[in-house]
């Protein structure tokens, strides 16, 4: 890991949303910084001032002298910072043109424009925070919830990097034992002593890693939100229902069928479960170019989902078309809505529990709130069961590659095991540990490729 800043060029980026706003933040970041900012700046000399102050000036173009904003000017010296580098933050008047102005003239001087997410990723490089710590920064600023957001606030505190590199010690310390055990041999049943201290590791590690993944299916809805996907025929009231959840009328609903032709997506909070909601076209047979597009998606929508809210019209006989999503979604995670029963109920109950247990079926009514509560107590009961305040003291993962590690590395224990079951060489079975010590360490960026850093960074909003 690389901990000497002073290796990397100056970069600068608009940090704050584009558009109009009340101040517009362009940070700079590197040797240069002080440098880049103090030639176009107008007030006290940036290099003498005391580090962590802001100061009062304009931004002058050096071009042609002239003004271009007054300036509030934030100087932060290495190595306290957010990258561990010097940086300058310019807040000037929040207009697109000013802020670009004035970007465009530090990019003519000494810094270049930043990647996305490459003042993180230095914080990164520079050893102030491992990866995950950095994953959470990004996951902190797309939080839909409070929740959400706790969690990533924990994961950037280094909660799970503490978790994690304690497990990875764990594992050092035996490797190292083995190895002394190996080159020492004290005993004549060393093979034997040795392969019991592994197994006993293995089980610890295993167990926590396990644990840590009982997490996981909590910790990824929080952070990604849950894909709900509400199907079923045309006109049985999906987009009502979508309304409903999200309090207010988003999706437009009239009594022609097929009203609905293309997927709408929403976010919405339900008791702390952040769902990515998604209102579908109702799914049948159609000869309609356009309505055939639509139930593609649809279908689509269901096949990503994590839990499908299948609306039927309890006013008419169940259809074939009902029939067939209720075959279809009966191995998902699913609710069973059964809609406008404030009018005379038409559906034969009888048969519909041959496809769903009672326990799936919601009555409502999308002419009054009745059923809205029960459908929001369900969701929320069926992703927390009740537990989502406990998760205050649990250390979390939320994030899917950090869950495909774990995973790989519980493989490689099970490897461990199994290797000393049969009665593997101790050295081959060290591997396996090893492999188990080099997974855990990519969650926490000690070891990764170049790739990784890319492609995890270019996901992150420019300027941070
Ligand atoms: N009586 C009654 N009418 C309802 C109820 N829910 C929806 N409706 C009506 O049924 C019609 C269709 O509702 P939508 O919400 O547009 O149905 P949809 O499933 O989204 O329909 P498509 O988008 O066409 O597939 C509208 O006229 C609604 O006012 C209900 O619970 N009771
Ligand atoms: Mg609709």
């Amino acid at each position: 890991m690389q901990t000497v800043s002073t290796e990397f060029d100056t970069i600068a980026a608009i940090s704050t949303p584009p558009g109009e706003g009340g101040i517009s933040i362009i940070r700079i970041s590197g040797v240069d910084a002080l440098k880049t900012a103090s030639q176009i700046y107008r007030g006290k000399d940036l290099n003498k001032v005391n580090s962590h102050t802001i100061n009062y000036g304009h931004i002058i173009d050096p071009e042609n002298g002239n003004e271009v904003d007054e300036v509030m000017v934030s100087v932060m010296r290495a190595p306290h910072t957010y990258t561990k580098e010097d940086i300058v933050e310019i807040n000037c008047h929040g207009g697109i043109v000013a802020t670009n102005r004035i970007l465009q003239i530090i990019l003519g001087l000494d810094a270049r424009l930043a990647k996305p997410g490459e003042f993180t990723e230095r914080a990164f490089l520079n050893g102030r925070i491992d990866l995950s710590q950095a994953e959470a920064v990004m996951d902190l600023i797309r939080a839909k919830t409070d929740q959400s957001m706790k969690v990533a606030l924990d994961q950037l505190d280094g909660n799970l990097s503490h978790l994690i590199t304690n497990l990875r010690q764990n594992i050092l310390d035996v490797l190292a034992q083995v190895e002394v055990n190996i080159d020492y041999p004290e005993y004549d049943d060393v093979e034997t002593m040795t392969a019991r201290l592994l197994k006993e590791k293995a089980i610890e590690v295993k167990a926590k890693i396990q644990q840590l993944l009982s997490t996981a299916k909590q910790g990824k809805v929080l952070r990604d939100g849950l894909a709900t996907a509400i199907i079923g025929h045309p006109n049985v009231g999906k987009s009502s229902i979508l309304n409903h959840l999200l309090h207010e009328d988003k999706a437009i609903v009239t009594d022609v069928a097929g009203t609905t032709r293309d997927v709408i997506e929403e976010y919405v909070n339900v008791q702390g479960v952040p769902l990515k909601l998604v209102d579908t076209a109702g799914i049948h047979e159609t000869e309609d170019k356009v309505e055939k597009i639509g139930v593609d998606r649809s279908r689509k929508a269901l096949l990503q989902a994590d839990l499908v809210i299948l609306v039927l019209d309890s006013s008419v006989p169940l259809r074939d078309e009902d029939r067939e999503l209720l075959r279809e979604t009966n191995h998902m995670q699913r609710i069973v809505v059964l809609n406008k029963s404030d009018l005379e109920v038409k559906i034969n109950l009888n048969e519909l529990q041959e496809y769903v247990d009672d326990k799936e079926i919601i009555k409502s009514s999308a002419v009054s709130p009745l059923g809205t509560k029960d459908l929001e107590d369900r969701i929320a009961a069926m992703f927390f069961a009740g537990s989502i305040e406990n998760t205050s003291n649990n250390i979390m993962v939320t994030n899917a590659r950090h869950i495909g590690l774990l995973k790989q590395a519980e493989t490689a224990l099970d490897a461990v095991l199994e290797g000393i079951e049969t009665g593997m060489p101790v050295d081959l079975v060290q591997i396996d540990m090893t492999r188990a010590w080099d997974l855990l360490g990519e969650i926490t960026g000690d070891s990764y490729q170049d790739e990784l850093l890319d492609q995890l960074f270019s996901q992150f909003c420019l300027g941070k």
